[in-house]
């Protein structure tokens, strides 16, 4: 249960700073406009790595506000200088893309705990001063940009931080346990809070000692010292703005996913309006006018409807294209094992769905009359999307269940083969100019689930070496189709477990480039730009097994890059993922098929005497790999003196 939000105001250094650089306005702050460029060729060659600022690195001890290192929930001091900083070790690692955490200003803090991840928006249109200044964000971007690095900005749509309270017994002030204890919602819970009372399809009703008496009141607090005050831009301090319908418990209920509060107050904004639609667009891309940005990650767009997406990802495309930004990049989060609803995101048509009207309905009513759900006078729109979601239905049945846990690599094919019908197949325009199922974003952890070396509570404990794990894994994610995403200090080898604790401060690593992690995925990262096959070349599985036990091949998984884009490079990625056992590319005298001539030479770049192996009859490769280990072959001519 939250803690109520203390409304004793403490004038700390943040409120003496909100008055400074908080005043200043949108206008204000762009002053000494930027010019936009497109700083990308083909996103599929991009390797992104995410960074959450406040916990990569402090550059500017004269933003650290309220920091407290001791818990893990609270600011730590991280900003962009800090990052523009650390631009060569990220350059040595090999990654060419930065996605960061939010720049906007937030909630300072709220139940015990802070806003340093950036999801609590409080204000739309000014930075997070825990992060620096515009000019801060500015100066690591051009140092990116000069460096041939993109940088990607996360932002959320879906929600604002905690912001108001539902005065539900009108007495004007926030309540944490309105009855005094008495359960009055329909889940288990123990009391209602003023600030995250539990849905109710017809919205927070208020109730007296009477009954119920028509929906609760909607009020912003003030209390500068936490920042907790009415949102910006001003449109968001109209109450019609928000749906007003409480917490989300059913995750299934789709009422309740699209309308919703997220958990922990965040109050849901009703994103089918028109007037919302537009200022969402306005807003993101003034950041991108600020600054220069890439490309957008967005949160939470599973709780968000599908009619918003093509509006937001239209405009937009088409107000930066107007401006010389071409190839912004839009990938969305939807934390979600369903393969069909995570690509329904990129999707020019969104499959029937029980309850339509709520996921938006036909493109028609789009352009129609406002009170029909159109939105006069904006530019026509067609069925495109996003151009490309977070992985994570490849996070479960590949990452997950088959690196980590050992499980049948058949698992991964079946994933894959649905691609092809559950992600968007044609490119969007004024977009990337490619489609989106050939620019999803793989990942092996992130900051919302437990990184892949954590062996705690709540995980399969690991059965191997969980450094010999995380290289496979790691050759996997740099050697498959889509783009990869590191999360900071993989390269470290942290191994923290659910949010906040895999959520560490880089800096007590040192940021060490001896370790073995690091130098594996710069080794990787190093062959993977140097073969056009590993980033632009068709993906065709070889090998996939259903066997886990002792049998021949159990374990193994292989697919080749080649063709499509790739003008006559190839590559081969073979895995023992079996967690005990050495295994073969072979069953019952059938043996692993390449697209290779007989007598071809392919060589595993990896072994350090650079093993070359001769082709049989039908291409075929007999090949032999210890447990949770890989194998990168390149044909020998395509072997570089650098690999
Ligand atoms: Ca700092
Ligand atoms: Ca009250
Ligand atoms: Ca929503």
């Amino acid at each position: 249960m939250r803690a109520m939000s203390k409304s004793v105001v403490v004038i700390s250094a943040l409120a003496a700073l909100t008055t400074g650089l908080g005043c200043m306005s949108f206008e204000e702050q762009a002053q000494g406009e930027i010019t936009l460029g497109t700083h990308v060729d083909d996103w599929r060659q991009e390797v992104i790595y995410q960074v959450l600022i406040d916990r990569f690195a402090d550059g500017d001890a004269g933003n650290n506000y309220r920091v407290d290192l001791t818990t893990p929930g609270h600011w730590h001091g991280g900003d962009w200088k800090g990052l523009e900083d650390k631009l060569d070790y990220l350059q040595d690692l090999g990654v060419t893309t930065l996605w960061i955490s939010p720049v906007v200003k937030n909630v300072d803090t709220d139940a015990g705990f802070d806003g340093y991840h950036g999801y609590w928006t409080q204000d739309a249109t000014e930075v997070n001063p825990h992060f620096g200044d515009l000019s801060a964000l500015r100066s690591m971007i051009s140092a990116a940009h000069e460096r041939e690095m993109k940088v990607i900005l996360d932002i959320v749509t879906n929600h604002v931080g905690q912001v108001f309270y539902y005065d539900i017994n009108k007495n004007g002030q926030p309540d944490n346990d309105v009855f005094g204890g008495g359960k009055t919602g329909q889940s288990p819970v123990e009391h209602v809070t003023e600030y995250d009372p539990e849905f109710d399809p017809r919205g927070i009703q208020s109730r007296t000692s009477l009954g119920e008496s028509g929906p609760a009141p909607v009020v912003f607090q003030y209390d500068p010292a936490t920042n907790h005050v009415p949102p910006q831009p001003v449109l968001f301090q109209n109450e019609n703005v928000y749906n007003r319908k409480g917490r989300t418990f059913n995750f299934d209920d789709l009422d309740q996913l699209v309308h919703g509060d997220f958990p922990g107050g965040l109050k849901d904004v009703n994103t089918s309006r028109c007037d919302v639609k537009r200022s969402m667009v306005d807003v993101y891309a003034r950041w991108v006018e600020l600054a220069d940005f890439d490309g957008f990650r967005i949160d939470t767009v599973k709780h968000v409807e599908h009619e918003f997406w093509r509006y937001f990802a239209q405009n937009l495309r088409l107000r930066l294209a107007e401006q010389g930004k071409n190839k912004f990049f839009m990938f969305g989060e939807a934390f979600d094992g369903s393969d069909s609803l995570i690509g329904s995101f990129t999707k020019h048509e969104v499959p029937a769905h029980p309850n339509d009207m709520l996921l938006g309905g036909d493109l028609a009513r789009e352009n129609g009359p406002e009170e029909a759900g159109g939105c006069p006078g904006a530019a026509p729109i067609t069925g495109d999307m996003l151009d490309g979601v977070f992985y994570f239905s490849q996070y479960f049945q590949a990452v997950r269940d088959v690196f980590r846990d050992g499980q049948r690599t058949a698992k991964i094919k079946e994933l894959w083969d649905a691609r092809a019908d559950n992600f968007g197949s044609e490119p969007n325009a004024n977009g990337t100019g490619i489609a989106p199922s050939k620019t999803l974003v793989n990942f092996l952890d992130n900051h919302d689930v437990p990184r892949f070396l954590y062996n705690g509570s709540g995980v399969t404990q690991f059965k191997v070496d969980p450094e010999l794990a995380l290289s496979n894994a790691l050759l996997f994610l740099l050697t498959e189709d889509g783009i990869p995403c590191i999360y900071y200090g993989t390269e470290q080898e942290l191994d923290g477990g659910n949010d906040p604790a895999n959520r560490e401060d880089l800096w007590n690593t040192g940021y060490s480039t001896e370790n073995a992690t690091f130098q594996w995925v710069k080794r990787l990262t190093g062959i993977r730009k140097r073969h056009k096959a590993l980033t632009l070349g068709d993906q065709t599985v070889i090998w996939a097994t259903d066997h886990t036990g002792d049998e021949e091949d159990a374990g193994i998984f292989a697919f080749e890059r080649a063709g499509g884009d790739a003008e006559g490079s190839y590559a081969l990625a073979v895995f023992n993922t079996h967690l005990a056992k050495t295994s073969s590319t072979k069953f019952e005298g059938n043996v692993m098929k390449t697209s290779l001539p007989e007598g071809s030479t392919l060589v595993d770049v990896l072994t350090p005497d650079y093993q070359a192996y001769s082709l049989g009859a039908d291409g075929e490769l007999d090949l032999t790999l210890l447990p949770t280990t890989g194998a990168l072959l390149i044909p020998g001519e395509q072997v570089s003196p650098e690999d």
